[in-house]
């Protein structure tokens, strides 16, 4: 076999957003955009000579052949061995499990998360470092740079692996391991949760329901629930993953699981419901007649995780992204332990991790996660709500009314208007950066604000900074506005406009949220002047 330069020239929208690189399906389908993205990502990783790389995707359409290219050019550029996951298969906490278990260099993970799959879905190539962990902005910044001036690449013309079957195998010098995707995370899974109780749990008749969603968790979810835990048997639905994810859209939230929530609200609710997203790193916690926000889920999971084996020394510290409702700032103030606001997306808990100032840490889009890898995990969330179920044998519903109860309440929604046009977006978060110096202390629609800014992060590990991370207003009654661009949308804009507010009277923790919120919401409407400058008298998605 040879390995081959092939010349190319430079795409200009290789720009890596929140979470590595998104495109619909065909921008990826264009001659050499996969490779070129490849070669930067393997240039910027100056000790690959010899070193292992892992890869594995979410099993969406274009996996597997991204899975083949990667592979013949990691051979090509001189790894010593890559790890990838049967069928091209691994989600992204397991990903980052085997890049730590292993010794890896980093790893290619392959996936779009939440977003929609499919031909003429969307598609991602992101890396990971050593800590099994999204690339650090440094990082990314640099994979773009490369992009734009990338003049060749270097791949095998080694004939596609047969990824069906286990094994060790090799191409031009290089090791090709093809692993099973699951066994080591459910071995981490397993050091870190008590499988005993969680066994009795099952056995003693406690019903749930996961839905993967058609995405890549089923097999995790049936290998550990079902066919470990002793779940019983079609308590994991939606459990292959398909390429389409058998036309779901796979974002565990109210609206894109709904069949679940109606489940869970309805008259023949199990015990627990719980799904995650396209690539495995979000869950969505749902007890009979009662969604959790992944934001209270944080706050009740820190409030509780010393009761699993994996957390029994208690927490060093706990982060959330700053649109998260600040429920688990309670509960650190409350044990008396650091609390950190970071900006929205995963790379930036890194650093806290691995200097080991927090042990969990969330994101308010469904994600929750700790020290345990360097992504947020789904399944790992579930496990711990289920091993806090085991171990105070309260059902899912009175652990977070008594949370409230203790704590108060943060009512939270968030909405989205997606697809709008860019030029808008951009003029909307330019308002209201126009706006910020002048706003405290002027009275709207009944509340006053308090501070106004843009979210600036000063990384408190390695002092870098990142700038212009958010609108947040906070308001004297209790009341905060966070608003943002997404930064995985592929189609126009997405506004991100995030609505809390804080109740601590014990006769008003229970109200609907939507009632709850309806001021705060008028006011983040009127304050952005989202209605004339985008055309939308209503956000696309509401949750
Ligand atoms: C969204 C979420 C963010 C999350 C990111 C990746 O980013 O808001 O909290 O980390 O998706 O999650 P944005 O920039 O669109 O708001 V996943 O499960 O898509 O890897
Ligand atoms: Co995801």
């Amino acid at each position: 076999m040879a390995l081959r330069h092939v010349s190319t020239s430079p795409f200009a929208d290789q720009k890596p957003g929140t979470s590595g690189l998104r495109k619909k399906v065909p921008v990826f389908r264009q001659p050499n955009y996969v490779e070129n993205f490849v070669q930067a990502i393997l240039d910027c990783i100056p000790e690959r000579d010899g070193a292992t790389l892992v890869i594995g995707g979410d099993g969406r359409f274009f996996n597997r052949e991204v899975v083949q290219i990667a592979i013949k050019m990691a051979a090509a550029n001189g790894l010593g061995r890559v790890l990838v996951g049967r069928d091209g298969l691994l989600s992204t906490p397991a990903a980052s499990c085997v890049i730590r278990k292993h010794g890896a260099i980093g790893g290619i993970v392959l996936s779009a998360s939440h977003n929609p799959g499919g031909p003429d879905g969307d598609f991602g190539i992101k890396f990971n470092g050593a800590n099994g962990g999204p690339a650090p902005e440094s990082v990314t910044s640099a994979i773009f740079e490369q992009t734009k001036t990338i003049t060749a690449y270097r791949i095998s013309d080694a004939p596609d692996l047969d990824l069906g079957v286990t094994g060790t195998s090799e191409i031009d010098g290089m090791s090709v391991e093809i692993i099973d995707p699951v066994a080591d995370y459910a071995e981490l899974m397993h050091s870190l949760f008590d499988f005993e109780a969680l066994t009795k749990l099952f056995a003693s008749g406690f019903r749930m329901r996961f839905d993967a969603l058609s995405a890549i968790t089923g097999p995790y979810a049936k290998a550990i629930l079902e066919d470990t835990l002793g779940a019983e048997a079609g308590t994991v639905v939606n459990g292959e993953p398909k390429p389409d994810f058998g036309g779901h859209h796979p974002d565990p939230n109210p609206v894109h699981a709904h069949e679940l929530f109606d489940l869970m609200h309805g008259p023949d609710a199990p015990d627990f419901g719980a799904a995650s997203d396209g690539d495995g790193d979000r869950n969505m916690i749902v007890a009979p007649g009662l969604f959790v926000t992944p934001s209270d889920s944080l706050a009740i999971l820190a409030a509780h995780a010393h009761r699993a084996p994996g957390y029994a020394t208690g927490l060093a510290g706990v982060a959330r992204s700053m649109p998260t409702s600040r429920a688990a700032d309670r509960v650190a103030a409350k044990l008396g332990i650091e609390a950190f606001e970071t900006p929205t997306g995963w790379k930036f808990f890194g650093n806290l991790l691995d200097a080991g100032r927090i042990t969990l840490c969330g994101e308010e889009s469904a994600g929750t996660g700790s020290n345990h890898v360097r992504e947020k995990d789904g399944l790992w969330a579930v496990l711990l709500w289920l091993n806090i179920l085991a171990a105070t044998g309260k059902p899912a519903q009175d652990l977070v009314r008594a949370h409230w109860a203790e704590f108060g309440r943060d009512y939270y929604t968030r909405h989205d208007y997606e697809e709008i046009d860019s030029d808008a977006a951009k003029r909307l978060m330019d308002g209201l950066r126009a706006k910020i110096a002048s706003l405290p202390g002027q009275t709207i629609g009944g509340l006053t604000v308090k501070t106004a800014d843009d979210f600036r992060y000063v990384d408190p590990v390695d002092g870098s900074v990142t700038e212009a991370q958010g609108v947040r207003i906070t308001f004297a009654e209790d009341a905060r506005i966070v608003y943002r661009l997404s930064g995985t949308g592929t189609a126009g804009a997405t506004l991100r406009v995030y609505i809390e507010r804080y109740e601590s009277d014990p006769t008003r923790l229970e109200q609907p949220v939507a009632e709850m919120l309806a001021p705060v919401v008028a006011v983040a409407r009127e304050l952005a002047d989202i209605a004339a400058i985008t055309g939308r008298a209503e956000p696309s998605v509401v949750t």
